[in-house]
């Protein structure tokens, strides 16, 4: 694999990079040997020493044996020509038939910057088809979708991570940290060392719960009642921060009238948090000096989602925070570039540079940059399920080439996406390892993954890191960016397809100059010598951006939005035939579909299979005991599950993860109107003994 990168940083032991796994983008050592040892790097302010158990373990993808090292065709072995001519001549015959759009691509937001760019363009100049989207959309779109709306830039945490640690008060609002970013806790212990205050919000007593000094339990999909009823209280007591509203801010008297009527006594009916705690929350939060307000999927995983982060944002412009040193409101990133990935241009609606497909400037410049007309650049195409969705009907596309999802097991409704999935003339996935997925594609294509190869992540900071490479590949397998090389060869020219890495991030950087996203200042140099380089950095002398709004907000006029929003239910409310809300989550040792960490033997050790979290009363009601078999049914399908009887979720509600097989039949795929984010985070069940 052609190689060209700055000389690694001196480390204690090994390649400095980054972790394959979640958004913190935890540093970490990687030294080969016969086996891979793995040390934290402590020069990264976001683990500063510290790694989870799935960091720790991280060594075992590079060296299991359930490697894919062999192009599969139809489940036979061959070489990489037969595979790749294959797979060109087929999107030929399918677009001579369907069009351009008969062809879809779907991506991932564990992509790196350059494979997510790469993929965008790929798909724009080579195959000319829209249908184009990722799974970022089941992820970070809520949060996105709100943030744009408020602040006129989308930038997960707009301030440095170690900020919460010198806050006086967090209120963390569905996100459980403790096991989906262990390090992340560090930061709000500090806080807590100092005096500061946690409050968490989540339907569940989880492991960042016990940690909190104040904790509010709604049914699942109540949240934007509950912050309704926050910001009502925040002005029915004066803590409305007016200096800073009427400076910084627009539209604060709409929303001022349409909280009025969310009265904390309606919404402890709505929620089920008593009004003492939702009093108790806002004392805190009124009374810090410094405060963050975050927001993780619990809050965002509803078709309602932007709306509800909207409402958290509305609070937090009421209290002065955004764009305050130390303060602000944040949203707690997932995978691995979950950032950067919805940055570059595998989103429908988007271009590098986080610009607009239907922006005629924006399509003139990046078209300028790949050397194309702009009238040849599609335009926006289907939201993630809404494409998985369409495939392989009339109107849909016919062919699918998949990189970096496992949407078999992750994409809500999982049964009609396996129907939708077979109907395909055609499925490529490229993949590590035989994912759910890839094992129904026509093609499988084995691809290099983290350490092996280098590329840029940006971490939920919005810092952007350098992901070296740190082991050689197993022989045979080829990148991402070497694949779709070897595609836009076979499809008409290689040219503006390199698979070096930073010669893809080189262009990166231009095709994102003077867009929100803005990366023309960064250089892998300049990576290494500053431990990461914050966006925007529109030039190679700018120091980059680590708090983008502490003068001004990326909106035309400066100023903060805030947007009245109203409280709904849920889609798929509880009835007599399906009584209880399933929420949807993640436990410590996996990670997503489990693609990756359902072949590590520790992993494995310490969560072998999926559960169906209820409480004791629900237990007592069904005549079953912890570790008893349950089925699990919704309108969608059914499965099963070991029993958790766990005290700390309510009642009303059970709770299984989805990085095994099963949970993602039960959810519903209810789309937000602005994001299109599913509805994971709660739908109506009904559960009995099994067997
Ligand atoms: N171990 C592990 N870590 C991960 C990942 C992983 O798969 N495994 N994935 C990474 C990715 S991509 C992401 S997006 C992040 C996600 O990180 P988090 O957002 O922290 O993860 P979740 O477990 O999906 O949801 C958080 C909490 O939301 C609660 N919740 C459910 N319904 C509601 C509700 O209606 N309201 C509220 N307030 N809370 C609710 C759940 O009980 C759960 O405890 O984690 C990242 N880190
Ligand atoms: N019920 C429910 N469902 C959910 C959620 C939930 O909370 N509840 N959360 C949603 C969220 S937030 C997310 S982010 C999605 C994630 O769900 P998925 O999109 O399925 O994500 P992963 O399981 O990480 O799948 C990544 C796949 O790509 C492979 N891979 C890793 N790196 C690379 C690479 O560089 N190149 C290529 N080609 N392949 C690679 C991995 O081996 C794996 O098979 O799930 C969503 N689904
Ligand atoms: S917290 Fe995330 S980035 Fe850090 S070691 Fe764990 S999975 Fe990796
Ligand atoms: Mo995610």
């Amino acid at each position: 694999m052609p190689i060209s990168l700055p000389a690694p940083a001196p480390v204690k032991a090994g390649t400095a990079t980054h972790c394959p796994y979640c958004a913190l983008q935890c540093g970490m050592n990687v030294a080969a040997g016969e086996t891979v040892a793995i040390t934290p790097r402590d020069d990264i302010p976001a683990n500063a020493g510290g790694l989870c158990q799935k960091g720790w373990t991280a060594g075992e993808l590079l060296t299991g044996g359930e490697r894919l090292t062999t192009p599969l065709l139809h489940g036979r072995e061959v070489g990489w020509d037969e595979a790749l001519d294959f797979v060109a001549d087929r999107i030929r015959a399918v677009q001579a038939e369907h069009g351009p759009d008969g062809v879809a691509v779907f991506g991932g937001g564990g992509l790196t910057n350059e494979k997510a760019y790469q993929l965008g363009k790929f798909a724009r100049v080579v195959l000319r088809t829209s249908q184009i989207d990722y799974n970022g959309r089941f992820c970070m779109s809520s949060a996105a979708a709100a943030t744009n709306r408020a602040f006129g830039m989308d930038r997960g945490l707009p301030f440095p991570i170690t900020d919460l640690a010198r806050a006086d008060a967090v209120l963390l609002a569905g996100g459980n940290v403790a096991e989906t970013m262990p390090p992340f806790v560090r930061h709000l212990a500090t806080m807590r060392e100092r005096g500061g205050r946690l409050v968490v919000i989540d339907p569940r007593v989880t492991a960042t719960a016990r940690q909190a000094d104040l904790h509010l339990q709604p049914t699942p999909g109540t949240d934007l009642a509950l912050a309704l009823a926050l910001l009502h209280i925040v002005i029915a007591e004066g803590h409305v921060d007016e200096d800073y509203v009427a400076a910084r801010t627009n539209g604060f008297d709409a929303v001022r009238t349409s909280v009025a009527a969310w009265w904390p006594e309606r919404v402890e009916r709505v929620t089920g948090v008593p009004v003492a705690l939702m009093r108790a929350a806002v004392e805190i939060l009124a009374g810090a000096d410094r405060a963050a307000i975050l927001t993780g999927r619990g809050t965002e995983q509803h078709a309602k989602g932007t709306d509800t982060v909207s409402a958290f944002i509305n609070l937090a412009l009421a209290l002065g925070l955004p764009g305050r040193e130390g303060s602000g409101y944040g949203c707690v990133t997932g995978q691995g570039n979950g950032q950067g990935g919805r940055e570059h241009g595998q989103k429908a609606d988007q271009l590098p540079g986080y610009r607009k497909i239907d922006d005629p400037a924006a399509r003139a410049h990046v078209a300028a940059v790949w050397g194309v007309d702009p009238d040849t650049l599609p335009g926006p195409g289907r939201s993630a399920y809404e494409l998985l969705d369409a495939l392989g009907t009339e109107a849909g596309p016919r062919a699918l080439l998949l990189f970096g999802s496992n949407p078999l097991v992750s994409a809500p409704r999982a049964g009609r996406v396996a129907e939708r999935l077979a109907r395909l003339d055609l499925l490529v996935v490229s993949d590590l390892v035989m994912s759910e997925t890839a094992a129904t594609a026509d093609v499988v294509l084995p691809t290099t993954q983290w350490a092996e190869e280098s590329g840029t992540m940006t971490n939920l900071e919005g810092r952007v890191l350098l992901r070296r490479r740190a082991v050689a590949p197993p022989p045979g397998v080829r990148s991402d960016l070497e694949i779709l090389r070897g595609l836009a060869e076979r499809l008409g020219g290689a040219e503006g397809f390199p698979a070096d890495p930073r010669e893809v991030f080189d262009e990166l950087r231009r095709a994102s100059a003077g867009g929100i996203a803005d990366y023309a200042g960064i250089t892998y140099e300049r990576i290494a010598a500053e431990t990461g380089v914050f966006w925007p950095c529109p030039a190679e002398d700018h120091p980059g951006t680590p708090r983008p709004f502490l003068d001004r907000f990326a909106t035309p006029d400066g100023r903060a939005r805030f947007t009245p929003v109203e409280h709904r239910g849920p889609q798929e409310d509880v009835d007599g035939e399906y009584p209880l809300y399933l929420t949807t989550g993640r436990v410590l040792a996996h990670y997503q579909s489990g693609a990756q960490t359902r072949r590590i033997a520790a992993l494995n050790a310490a969560a072998a299979d999926t559960f169906v979290e209820l409480h004791p009363d629900l237990a007592e009601r069904l005549a079953v005991t912890s570790g008893d078999r349950l089925r699990v049914v919704s309108r969608r399908g059914e499965t099963e599950g070991a029993a958790r009887v766990n005290p700390g979720i309510r009642p009303d509600t059970v709770f299984m993860p989805f990085h095994w097989p099963g949970a993602n039949l039960l959810t519903n795929p209810a789309l937000d109107p602005a994001s299109r984010m599913p509805e994971f985070k709660v739908c109506a069940v009904r559960v009995e003994r099994a067997g």
